[in-house]
């Protein structure tokens, strides 16, 4: 099937959608400037293997340097500005939800750089970067402005400030993973955009959504741990296949 090919059948999918799910991740911020998460191992922290820094025990062993990765993180985030994919899945929620049908954003990305595009029904199911907590209280803190004076931050309870992310052996937050299971289990279409879907719970939504009898799509440059579960993929960055798909399925230039 050519590009073009795929890109027809996932916007007639998304069109006639009556309750659509999208999954997104790391990818779908790449054009934006924010390096996905298997990527970053090439970047300013290429001595440090992120899934080792996305724990509780490193932040236990190593507050400092965890502290410091998440604010230099949250740093990028805050100079990052939405790419014409994020506008697009803001657009395609308008306009699902403008016709009365319903509409879920699923993301694995701790950015915020979909609801800063415009998207409202988001399900941030690893938390966000830009909330941070205390560890003694369990409180909830905007944290101190970026680059922080001291790492690690001690909060005034004497706790240690920690990102309000999701790392690797925790829950994820209970009310969220309900809402991502809930509409997974009624779903009709699900798309799946920018993840390589390598991580729980995340990764076994596809098959939520086959069971629920959902046509499942991908948007994708590459091939994925869950492609074989796939009825349409589009092969491409989502910055461009996004307001492709948008345009094709409600014309008029939906995604400009
Ligand atoms: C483009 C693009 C472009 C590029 N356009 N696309 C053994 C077996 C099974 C499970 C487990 C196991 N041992 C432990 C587990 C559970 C564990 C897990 O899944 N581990 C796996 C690694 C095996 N999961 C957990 O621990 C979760 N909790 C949980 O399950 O609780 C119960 C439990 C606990 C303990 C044991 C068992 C059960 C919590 C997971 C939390 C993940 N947290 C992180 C860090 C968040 C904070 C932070 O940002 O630092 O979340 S890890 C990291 O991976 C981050 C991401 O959200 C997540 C997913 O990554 P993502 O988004 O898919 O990014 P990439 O980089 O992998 O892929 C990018 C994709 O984009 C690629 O495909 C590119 O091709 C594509 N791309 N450019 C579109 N322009």
């Amino acid at each position: 099937m050519g590009e073009n090919d795929s890109i027809g059948a996932i916007a007639r999918a998304v069109r006639d959608a009556c309750r659509l799910v999208v999954l997104t991740g790391a990818g779908v911020s790449a054009e934006s400037g924010t390096p996905t998460f298997r990527d970053a191992m090439t970047g300013l922290w290429a001595s440090f293997n992120p899934e080792q820094l996305a724990t509780p025990e490193a932040f236990d062993r190593d507050p400092e340097l965890v502290t410091r990765w998440y604010d230099h993180r949250r740093l990028g985030c805050m100079a990052c500005e939405p790419n014409p994919g994020h506008r697009a899945l803001a657009e395609l929620e308008r306009r699902v939800v403008g016709s009365g049908r319903s509409f879920l954003l699923l993301t694995q990305n701790v950015d915020r750089l979909h609801q800063r595009a415009g998207s409202n029904a988001v399900v941030e199911l690893h938390g966000t970067i830009m909330v941070w907590r205390c560890t003694k209280t369990g409180r909830e803190v905007m944290p101190p402005p970026t680059p922080m004076s001291e790492y690690p931050t001690r909060t005034e309870a004497g706790g240690l400030l920690r990102p309000c992310v999701v790392w690797f052996g925790e829950m994820l937050p209970e009310s969220a993973l309900e809402a991502a299971l809930s509409s997974l289990g009624e779903c009709d279409v699900f798309l799946s955009v920018g993840t390589s879907a390598l991580v729980q719970p995340a990764a076994g939504f596809v098959f939520e959504a086959r069971r629920a009898g959902a046509v499942t799509c991908e948007i994708n440059p590459q091939d994925t741990a869950i492609t074989g579960w796939i009825d349409h993929a589009a092969r491409g960055p989502s910055g461009r296949i996004l307001p492709a798909i948008v345009e094709a399925a409600f014309g008029d230039g939906a995604a400009a």
